[in-house]
């Protein structure tokens, strides 16, 4: 399987994530990416390749416009108001204010399009995502020209960017536009799966109304996980999309039996659902030792996990989402993709 990867990833990291009241490291670093691509050559995946420019055309026609400028240009206006430190949402629009009305100010703006203040934005983050976005692209065009698989090395992750705000570490939806990239390309059912110990709040409510392409998310329960506020069973989609979105909320210390019973769920739905094609969301922070989640998966179980995936026999682009137990991070992810290729 090819690599698709940038490292121009590393333009993103800000020095403070919010996390218990304190401005920590941030658990989504450059070093994660490091530890898949040794693993990668370790394990024999050598043919790495460096993605061509992101194209923003697809993300324009899927995505809030206003928000795509609001990205690219946040940092300069941050720092033409005269903010000192990193962008950090402080006010975000709550109960009883309006929903829909875009503050001239910066500092509202940057509210208005966040849904979570732990994650910062700096002068490269804008660039690091489209970097993020030309790799799963570039995943995307391979699997469109014949290759039954690719693997895109995203970083920062997407799956918790909506159509019009950024959080939970994510800026643009790789799997998102990477699901419309294949829609256009002539797929005509695309299924996006999330094996995220987070739900993929992001994919889901791109793809809500749409009975066109089917999102399917294992994921710590809302009750006890971030996002906190979606990700129940009960969001089935609605209209066109009615029936097309799969929540599979678990509860603290599930382990492999449970989850693994989840994913043939899903992957029987996705099948019976009639996919043309898949987009693998894939973190893989639903391991034991990760830092912020609270699944008790085992390196193993990554294999299993892959080799379940690729009974779809379904072309496959799979973009890096979560995964924070750093070490373990390149042996978990390249397990999957090993699983994948050796079912
Ligand atoms: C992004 B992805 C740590 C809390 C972290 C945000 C988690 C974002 C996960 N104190 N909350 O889905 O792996
Ligand atoms: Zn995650």
């Amino acid at each position: 399987m090819k690599t698709f990867y940038s490292e121009n990833h590393r333009l993103h990291f800000p020095q403070a994530e919010l996390s218990g009241g304190q401005f920590v490291t941030p658990f989504e670093r450059p070093s994660r990416v490091e530890y898949v691509l040794n693993r990668l050559k370790e394990r024999g995946f050598s043919d790495i390749e460096k993605p061509a420019e992101a194209d923003l055309e697809p993300a324009r026609r899927l995505l809030d416009p206003g928000y795509l400028d609001f990205l690219q240009t946040a940092w300069a206006d941050w720092k033409a108001e005269g903010m000192a430190g990193e962008i950090i949402a402080a006010n975000v629009p709550a109960r009883g204010m309006h929903l829909d009305r875009v503050p001239a100010n910066i500092d509202g703006k940057v509210g208005y399009y966040c849904h979570a203040s732990e994650t910062a934005m700096t002068a490269g983050t804008w660039a690091a995502a489209c970097s993020s976005l030309a790799s799963a692209q570039a995943a995307q065009r391979h699997v469109a020209a014949g290759a039954s698989a690719a693997f895109a090395l995203c970083r920062p992750p997407g799956h918790h960017a909506t159509r019009d705000q950024y959080g939970g570490y994510c800026f643009l939806n790789n799997a998102a536009i990477v699901a419309q990239m294949m829609r256009d390309g002539g797929a005509d059912r695309v299924a996006v799966l999330d094996v995220d110990f987070h739900h993929g709040n992001g994919t889901q409510d791109i793809f809500y109304g749409r009975g066109d392409v089917l999102f399917a998310s294992l994921h710590g329960a809302p009750q006890d996980a971030y996002p906190y506020f979606i990700g129940y069973a009960d969001e089935t989609g609605k209209g066109d999309g009615d029936g097309a979105n799969i929540n599979y909320p678990m509860p603290p210390g599930t382990g492999y039996a449970v989850w693994a019973e989840a994913l043939e769920n899903a992957i029987a739905r996705i099948g019976d659902w009639g996919a043309d094609a898949l987009v693998l969301s894939l973190g893989v922070d639903a391991y034991k030792e990760d830092p912020i989640s609270f699944f008790k998966l085992d390196s193993p179980d990554f294999i299993d996990m892959g080799q379940r995936i690729a009974r779809l026999s379904l072309p496959t682009v799979i973009c890096m989402e979560g995964g924070y137990a750093i070490e373990a991070v390149g042996i978990n992810t390249v397990n999957v993709l090993e699983g994948f290729e050796n079912a």
